[in-house]
């Protein structure tokens, strides 16, 4: 039995501090008409796609970023995106930023099926750097400022024959993201990202923001049986390095495709939704191997605390 799905990550480039959204929409739309001719059925875009990374940028009146923002969706500037991928018969997941209209700003992702109906949202739950400017920061990283945790919590939906979820760039690296989707029945998990080259919180190697970029998609691909694919917005925004290693992860955690480029580029790859069978069936049967009654601190506790009988031992 095999559930074949045709999938591509749908890299992009990167977009200009004055390129316009129809710009970003001609980009993906190109994307769309490649994906076709390459017989996909969905095809995942980045986080934020439709503007640079604009939480580089430090603003007193956060009011004045409205124009990052997308108040509809589709919008005039996005509906063409949505008329050539239904037209393709392809669903796709497009990042985006969301303003409410009750004035809520959210990092968000969609699910659009491949009749062009959007069929699930998700806001970004782990936002990543800070609140206030850092002047020792090479470039800031405002997600704290210009966007609230997702409210959503981690939803998965039925399309392609499939169960499917959604994450956002830093949601990536915390394992509750998928173990949520997981006990949830996962079997394809789609996650855009901005990851700038240069770590500004601290001394990193270079070498390991790709490392941990794979590390983290491959191992809870593994964990949770589940097929991930992770997509860039890759290359040098405003003098910002983001990186590139789009790829799609099959249940196992082998990175089955990769983008060579860090620009736009489609990777693609059959993916058989019941490859996450053996996992869900066996070493990740959670029914059957699961301990909950040892995991409760994993909800009821924020941080990290030594447990009292260790803080006063003897040093
Ligand atoms: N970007 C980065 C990410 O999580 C980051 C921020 C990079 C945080 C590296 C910590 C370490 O990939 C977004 N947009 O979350």
């Amino acid at each position: 039995m095999s559930r074949i799905v045709n999938v591509g990550a749908a890299q992009m480039g990167p977009i200009a501090v004055d390129e316009s959204r129809e710009s970003c929409v001609a980009r993906m739309i190109d994307l769309i008409k490649q994906a076709k001719s390459r017989g996909c059925q969905y095809v995942v875009f980045p986080e934020l796609a439709l503007t640079t990374f604009f939480p580089r940028y430090y603003e007193e009146d956060i009011s004045r970023m409205d124009a990052w923002y997308e108040t509809e969706m589709p919008s005039i500037a996005t509906r063409p995106l949505f008329e050539a991928a239904s037209e393709a018969k392809i669903g796709f997941y497009l990042g985006y930023a969301e303003l409410t209209p009750d004035g809520h700003r959210y990092n968000t992702a969609i699910l659009v099926d491949e009749t062009g109906r959007i069929n699930g949202k998700y806001r970004k739950v782990h936002l990543p750097g800070h609140y206030e400017h850092e002047a020792q920061r090479p470039f800031q990283h405002l997600e704290k400022r210009y966007f609230e945790p997702g409210d959503l919590g981690f939803g998965v939906w039925r399309q392609h024959n499939g169960i499917f979820g959604m994450a956002i760039c830093n949601d990536r690296r915390w394992v509750e993201t998928y173990r949520v989707m997981g006990l949830k029945g996962v079997e394809l998990v789609s996650v855009g990202y901005n990851t700038p080259d240069l770590n500004t919180s601290g001394d990193e190697p270079n070498h390991l923001r790709m490392f941990h970029n794979h590390l983290t998609l491959q191992a809870n691909a593994y964990m949770n049986a589940t097929w991930v694919i992770g997509v860039a917005k890759a290359g040098v925004e405003d003098g910002c390095m983001l990186i590139g290693g789009s790829c799609i992860v099959q249940p196992s955690g082998e990175i089955v495709a990769q983008a060579m480029t860090l620009e736009d580029e489609l990777v693609t790859a059959t993916a058989d939704l019941d490859l996450t069978r053996l996992g869900k069936e066996t070493i990740f049967n959670f029914a059957r191997h699961r301990r909950v009654e040892h995991y409760d601190i994993i909800t009821s506790q924020t941080g990290a605390e030594i447990p009292s009988e260790l803080s006063n031992a003897a040093e």
